[in-house]
């Protein structure tokens, strides 16, 4: 985990991801029984250089009884572009989607929010629980909806992709993601392990990476500030890896 020397990247970010980031963490606490979670030693805090500007990545990351692995990043290029990036991976023999968010801060704009309670199930369709209390939730009203892109086909009908353009679609998309997550962290402590379920599990989460592995925009950035080799570590062994 970073030192507090080095936690200072936060109070830089887009306000947005600022209130996102204490806001996962906050619902997090409240609900799960955090343990650290003990990332590659020299991956955990990292520094890079792209196009003259800095590249700072910043990781937290935690497992409880039902996550193997609950990792929030923050990145930041210069004064130019501000990244938040958080993964819930369950643990294989818990029948739960996957949770994750990405949003992209290019100078004062957001370009990019997405979250989603991905199904790694056989049928990839969420739990019964799931469907009915995220159909519950009001509608959204964003004036400008991104294409999910060709990888995307691991997403649910409920994956949220927009470029928010005011501050009250900002905040819609904050409420989103604290409910998702709400309704994710109290199914999590509700739902029992199902050993029997657990190759076909693991086998929706490899899908599930693969595909965020194919997001090219992430890799292209990696790679312009750490170059290929480091960037595919990266990308398999902290962003999207699986477990043994
Ligand atoms: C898009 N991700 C992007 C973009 C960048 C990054 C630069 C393009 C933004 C834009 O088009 O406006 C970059 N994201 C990063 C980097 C890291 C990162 C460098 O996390 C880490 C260091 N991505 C995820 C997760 C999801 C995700 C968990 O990491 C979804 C649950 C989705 N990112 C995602 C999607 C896009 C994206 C769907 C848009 C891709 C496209 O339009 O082609």
């Amino acid at each position: 985990m970073p030192s507090s020397a080095t936690d200072s990247i936060r109070e830089q970010q887009h306000p947005l991801i600022q209130k996102l980031a204490n806001s996962i963490e906050t619902i997090w606490q409240r609900h799960l029984d955090l343990s650290p979670y003990q990332l590659p030693e020299d991956l955990g805090y990292v520094e890079g250089r792209l196009e003259d500007e800095k590249l700072v990545i910043e990781n937290h990351c935690y497992q409880t009884p039902q996550f193997r692995k609950m990792h929030m990043e923050l990145a930041k290029i210069g004064n130019s572009l501000d990244i938040l990036h958080c993964v819930m991976f369950p643990r294989p023999e818990y029948d739960l989607p996957m949770f994750g968010t990405d949003l992209v801060g290019v100078r004062q704009q957001i370009s990019m929010a997405v979250v989603d309670l991905s199904p790694v199930n056989p049928d990839r369709t969420l739990p019964a629980l799931y469907q009915s209390s995220l159909s519950l939730l009001p509608p959204l009203e964003f004036s400008q909806a991104r294409t999910i892109p060709a990888w995307g086909d691991i997403f649910s009908e409920f994956c949220v992709l927009v470029r928010p353009s005011s501050p009250n679609e900002e905040d819609q998309f904050l409420d989103r993601i604290e409910q998702y997550l709400e309704i994710h962290c109290q199914q999590a402590i509700a739902t029992r392990p199902t050993p029997e379920k657990q190759a076909e599990i693991l086998a929706g989460q490899h899908h599930y990476c693969n595909q965020q592995q194919q997001n090219d925009k992430t890799r292209r950035v990696l790679e312009k500030a750490f170059g290929a080799e480091w960037a595919y570590r990266y990308m398999t062994t902290v962003l999207f890896d699986l477990p043994d």
